[in-house]
Order: structure tokens, then C-alpha cells, then sequence
């Protein structure tokens, strides 16, 4: 159970295994644009936070393999679940990054949220392990109606302590529905380590209380990702039920932008593990084998850099909305009279002015978005 299942090496003690069956070199290359593109917009995203132009953020940088590796598994048409950590995993679905700033910004209503069924991504979810019952449902209405369609969810080591873990595998056991549960064990709930939070060696262990197949994964490892998912997805589509993945790595950052991790540990722990970062790590892969330049590289970051700046400028330019879109969207049917109540007392209370967003800096450089990076 503690066999932990890697792929790409580190270029020195750790060897590389072969690429997975199913992998070309094109599917390599795209897993490593998609890589870079979570890179670019969670650094991004956190020199955004620092700078007033968007509200708390959860970064997840280091984390990009559970990310981009599992949905590369995925086929369109199944759905996914996401948590905060897994904020930006829409824009690898078609979501315009600007929507998902613009959720972290604060803009509720029809700027920050995404229609999920074009998608089939489910809105960022705060609240712990809730989005994992409804990734159930999902797979379990797919069931009902002869449908393929599987469901993936993301969550974090502390999520299989609340109610909605067990409550989802056990209902996803009996069922037999086309879930797969992906745990990413980076051995940290904000402050409290894994140690802390459960007696078990290993979360994938958890699985047998349900009866549900698990297997453990290197977390910086976006192949043994994939491979793991994969595998996982065929097993549900064949109609074996759901999968519990259990991704280990470690919290190489702040929980979040609210946070100072060097109030609760030593923070040379996280550069022990730095090595085993997912970008690099895929890119000296790619290199290995003679499938990417330098200069191929180079391109995919500037892309994506280009591409994130680009959604930048995009969300920047939302109007700010009115009071009223906070009494919005809740219902398909229109508003009840509470919330009309609620709206004229709102309106009772006179506005603070609006806080614009400061913008990219004047003087030199000005002008070039990737200078704020
Ligand atoms: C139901 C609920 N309780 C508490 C919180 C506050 N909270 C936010 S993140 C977090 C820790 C979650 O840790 P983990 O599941 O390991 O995920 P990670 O943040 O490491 O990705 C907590 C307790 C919350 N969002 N929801
Ligand atoms: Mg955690």
C-alpha cells in the first residue's frame, strides 16, 4: 500500500520509466503547455493578490501534475470537481482565465462563474470535501441514463477527515458509479500536519473501509498522474465502480496568500521536496528523450504568458457590479420577496466609492504585463 508509482525521474538519483502506453509525443508535449499555463496563472494570479488587483488567493504552485495529468485522463465528456486548489483547472476545458480572476476579484454573478455544463467543470468549491457527493450524483445520474460520462474529483489530505469523504465513497461503492476520487496529499491542512489529522500511514488505505480499489502516485509526477486516472476511468466506464488516488507530494507554498507558513514550520522541509516540482521536472523529461528544444520551451511560457496577460487586461475591465448581483443567480426562478426585502435595505446604505484596481505600474516598463510577473 505504500508503493508509490512514478514515471519521470529527477535527471539525477531518481531513473525515468518508459512513457506510459497511450501517450504520443504530441499528448506529452500538449501535458507540459498545459502544465505551464497553470504555472503562468497561479504566479500570476499571486503577484495580482500582492498588488490589490484581486482578493485572497489559494495558489497552488507545485501542484500542477494532480492538476494537469488527471484531466488530461479525462474524456471530454467526463465532468470534474474541483476544490480552490484546483481554482484555475477550467481554462484547460475552455473557461477564459479572465472568468476565473474574476471570480478571485469578487465579481460573482455572470462575470465570475462559468456555465458548467458547457464545461463540464463544476464551480470552485470552498467549502471542504462538499463537492464530493455531488461528483457522485454526477457519475451515479450517468448510470441511470446509460451514460459513459465518469466524474473526477480533486481534494486535499484534510478533506478525507470531514463526513462528505466518507459519506461519497461509501454511496459511490454501493452504487458502482464512475468516480474517481483524487486525494492530493500535499501532508498539510493550512496549519495542521498529517500526523495531526489522521492515524492512518497513507490515505489510500482509507479506500478499504469501502471496498474501493486505491493506488498511490507521486504527486509531482504529471505521467504517474495521468496513468493512475487513466486507469481509474476505465475501471469505472467498465462499470467496476470508483477509484481512490492518492497523490503524495507536499505544500511547497502558503496555503494561501492569507497565509505565512513559517508561523507553523520549518520551510526547509518545502525545499527538500522542490526538487520534484512538476514544470521542470516534465521539461529536463521532455529534453531526456529529445521530444522538446529549448527554444520549443521557451515558446510554450511565452505563450502562456501572453495568454495570461491577455485575461489580465480582460478582467480588469469589468465594470464593477451593482449591489443588486448579490440577490442574483441564486435562483432560476426569479427572487423570492426576502431577498427583495434585502435588496431596498441594502440600497438603503450609501456605497463606499469603488476601489479601482491599481493597474500595471507607469514609468518604465510600463505597458509590458509580464514585467509585474
Ligand atoms: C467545511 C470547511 N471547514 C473548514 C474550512 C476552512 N479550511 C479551508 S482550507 C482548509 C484545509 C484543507 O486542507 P486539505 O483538505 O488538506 O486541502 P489543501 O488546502 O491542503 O489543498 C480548511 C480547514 C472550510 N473551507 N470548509
Ligand atoms: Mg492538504
Amino acid at each position: 500500500m505504500s508503493e508509490i508509482l512514478r514515471i519521470i525521474g529527477d535527471g539525477k538519483e531518481i531513473p525515468d520509466a518508459g512513457v506510459p502506453d497511450g501517450l504520443s509525443d504530441k499528448d506529452l508535449v500538449e501535458m507540459y503547455r498545459w502544465l505551464v499555463l497553470l504555472r503562468t496563472f497561479d504566479e500570476r494570479a499571486v503577484a495580482l493578490q500582492r498588488q490589490g488587483r484581486i482578493g485572497t488567493y489559494a495558489l497552488y504552485w507545485g501542484e500542477e501534475a494532480t492538476q494537469a495529468g488527471a484531466l488530461y485522463a479525462c474524456a471530454a465528456t467526463d465532468w470534474v470537481f474541483p476544490s480552490y486548489r484546483q481554482n484555475s483547472i477550467g481554462i484547460l476545458r475552455g473557461v477564459p482565465a479572465a472568468t476565473v480572476l474574476a471570480w478571485w476579484r469578487g465579481f460573482g454573478g455572470v462575470h465570475g462563474f462559468w456555465n458548467p455544463r458547457e464545461h463540464r467543470v463544476a464551480p470552485i468549491c470552498v467549502p471542504i470535501a462538499t463537492h464530493l457527493p455531488h461528483a457522485v450524483g454526477l457519475a451515479w445520474a450517468a448510470k441511470i441514463k446509460h451514460e459513459s460520462t465518469a466524474s473526477l474529483t480533486w481534494f486535499g489530505d484534510g478533506a478525507t477527515s470531514e463526513g462528505d469523504f466518507h459519506e461519497a465513497m461509501n454511496f459511490a461503492a454501493v452504487m458502482k458509479t464512475a468516480t474517481v476520487f483524487f486525494c492530493v496529499n500535499n501532508q498539510w491542512a493550512i496549519s495542521t500536519p498529517i500526523h495531526k489529522q489522521m492515524a492512518t500511514a497513507t490515505i489510500a488505505e482509507k479506500g478499504a473501509a469501502y471496498a474501493i480499489p486505491a493506488i498511490r502516485v507521486d504527486g509531482f509526477d504529471p505521467l504517474a498522474c495521468w496513468k493512475a486516472t487513466k486507469e481509474a476511468l476505465e475501471r469505472g466506464r467498465a462499470g467496476d465502480g470508483p477509484s481512490l488516488v492518492e497523490a503524495y507530494c507536499y505544500r511547497l507554498k502558503a496555503h494561501g496568500t492569507a497565509d505565512d507558513p513559517r508561523l507553523y514550520r520549518d520551510e526547509s522541509e518545502a525545499g527538500r521536496w522542490m526538487h520534484l516540482e512538476p514544470v521542470g521536472r516534465m521539461a529536463g523529461f521532455l529534453k531526456r528523450l529529445g521530444i522538446m528544444t529549448a527554444e520549443e520551451e521557451e515558446s510554450i511560457r511565452a505563450e502562456a504568458k501572453e495568454s495570461i496577460a491577455a485575461a489580465v487586461k480582460e478582467m480588469e475591465s469589468i465594470e464593477q457590479p451593482g449591489r443588486e448581483i448579490l440577490f442574483e443567480h441564486v435562483y432560476a426562478s426569479g427572487r423570492p420577496w426576502t431577498f427583495d426585502e434585502g435588496l431596498a435595505e441594502l440600497e438603503g446604505v450609501e456605497r463606499p466609492p469603488e476601489v479601482k484596481p491599481l493597474g500595471p505600474p507607469t514609468g518604465a516598463g510600463a505597458g509590458e504585463e509580464g514585467k509585474t510577473q
